[in-house]
C-alpha cells in the first residue's frame, strides 16, 4: 500500500515532448517512402504526443473520490483547482492533436509525395505549436508531481493518533518510545523539519503515531497558507490528538502559551484532545507553574512513567471498530 501520489506518471515538458515525437517520426518515417512515409510520420509523432498528455491526465487520481486528507495537501501544494485546469489543458491539448492527425490524415492523400511532404510539416508545426500552448501546465504539473510524490506515507483510513505541543517539550521522545522498531521518518515538503510516522499494534491493530513538528508546534498566526492547510489536512487524519505539554517551561515556552495552542486545537479538531504533562520527573517545578490548569494525564517519557496509560487513553479515544467481514 502506498499513497495516491507515489504513482503519478512522468510529466514531460513541452520541448522534450516535442524532441520525442518528431524524432520517432523520422524514424517511422525512414522505414517507408513517398505519401507513406510522410502519413507514418504524422501518426507517429501525433500519436506520440496525444498518448503521452492523455497519460499524464489518466495518471491523476480523481479529486472527487479521493480521501479529504490527500486533497488536502494537494491543494496545499498546487492548489486543486489549479491543478484541475492545468489538467483540463493537458487533455485537451492530446485531444487536439488527434483532430490534427485525422484532419491531414486526409488531406495527405489527396495530392503527390512532394505535397504530402508539405502537408506533414503544416502539420507537425501545427501539433508543435499545440504542446507549446501547454507549455507551463506541464511545467505545474510536473512541479506538483514531484512535491506529492514525495508525501510521507501517512494512511488517512488507519486509525491515528497526532502528537502536537510546542518543541522541546518531548513529543519525539514520546513517539520514538512506542513505536521505536518501526518507526519512519520523511518530510512534507512545506516544512522545514521532519516529520515523523511511527506505528503500533495493539489487538492486532495497526495505529499510527504521527509527530509534527514544522506544523502543530506554533500559534496558528505564525504558519503561513500552506501550513496552515497541511494542518486542515491532518485533521482528516486525525482520530485523535495528544498536546504534548511541558509545565516546567524549559523547553522555553510558558505553559500559558502552550495550553493556548491546545486551545486552537480543540477548536480546529473535530476529534478528542487530550491534555499530557509531560516531564513528571520535574513535578515539584510542575507543581509551582501548573496552578489552576488541570492536564488529563501526567507522565514522564524519559522515566518512563505513564507512558502507556496515556498510549492506552489515546487509544481509547481514537475508539477505533475494525470493518468486520460481513456474513459468516
Ligand atoms: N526531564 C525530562 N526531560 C524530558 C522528558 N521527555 C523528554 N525530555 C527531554 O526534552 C528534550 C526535548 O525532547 P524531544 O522529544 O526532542 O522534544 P520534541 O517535542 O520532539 O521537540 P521538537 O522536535 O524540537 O519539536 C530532550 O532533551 C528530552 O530528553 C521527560 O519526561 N523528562
Ligand atoms: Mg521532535
Amino acid at each position: 500500500m502506498s499513497h495516491p501520489f507515489e504513482t503519478l506518471p512522468n510529466t514531460p515538458l513541452s520541448d522534450e515532448l516535442v524532441d520525442t515525437a518528431f524524432s520517432r517520426a523520422a524514424r517511422a518515417g525512414r522505414a517507408k517512402s513517398g505519401i507513406e512515409a510522410q502519413q507514418s510520420m504524422l501518426q507517429t509523432a501525433a500519436n506520440v504526443i496525444s498518448d503521452n498528455l492523455e497519460n499524464v491526465v489518466t495518471g491523476w487520481p480523481d479529486f472527487d473520490t479521493l480521501d479529504p486528507f490527500y486533497v488536502e495537501l494537494a491543494a496545499a501544494i498546487a492548489g486543486v483547482d489549479q491543478l484541475r485546469k492545468h489538467l483540463n489543458e493537458i487533455g485537451w491539448a492530446g485531444t487536439k492533436a488527434t483532430d490534427i492527425r485525422q484532419e491531414y490524415e486526409r488531406r495527405l492523400y489527396n495530392g503527390d509525395a512532394d505535397a504530402a511532404r508539405k502537408l506533414r510539416k503544416q502539420a507537425f508545426a501545427r501539433l508543435a505549436d499545440i504542446v507549446e500552448e501547454i507549455d507551463e501546465d506541464l511545467e505545474a504539473v510536473m512541479d506538483a508531481r514531484e512535491q506529492l510524490r514525495d508525501l510521507p506515507d501517512i494512511r488517512p483510513d488507519e486509525p491515528t493518533i497526532v502528537v502536537a505541543g510546542y518543541p522541546n517539550v518531548g513529543k519525539s521522545s514520546f513517539v520514538n518510545r512506542l513505536t521505536r522498531a518501526s518507526n519512519e521518518e520523511a518530510s512534507y515538503p512545506f516544512t522545514t523539519t521532519q516529520i515523523h510516522v511511527g506505528h503500533l499494534e495493539r489487538n492486532h491493530i495497526r495505529y499510527q503515531l504521527i509527530d509534527t513538528p514544522g506544523l502543530l508546534d506554533r500559534p496558528p498566526a505564525d504558519r503561513n497558507a500552506v501550513e496552515a492547510q497541511a494542518v486542515s489536512a491532518l485533521t482528516h487524519a486525525g482520530d485523535a490528538v495528544l498536546v504534548v505539554v511541558d509545565p516546567t517551561g524549559e523547553c522555553g515556552y510558558p505553559l500559558d502559551t502552550q495550553l493556548a495552542l491546545r486551545d486552537d486545537i480543540v477548536g480546529r479538531f473535530d476529534v478528542p484532545v487530550l491534555t499530557v504533562y509531560n516531564k513528571l520527573d520535574r513535578l515539584e517545578d510542575v507543581v509551582a507553574t501548573a496552578d489552576g490548569s488541570d492536564p488529563d494525564h501526567l507522565m514522564s517519557v524519559t522515566e518512563h512513567e505513564n507512558v502507556q496509560q496515556v498510549l492506552d487513553a489515546a487509544i481509547e479515544a481514537v475508539d477505533y471498530e475494525p470493518e468486520l467481514p460481513l456474513g459468516e
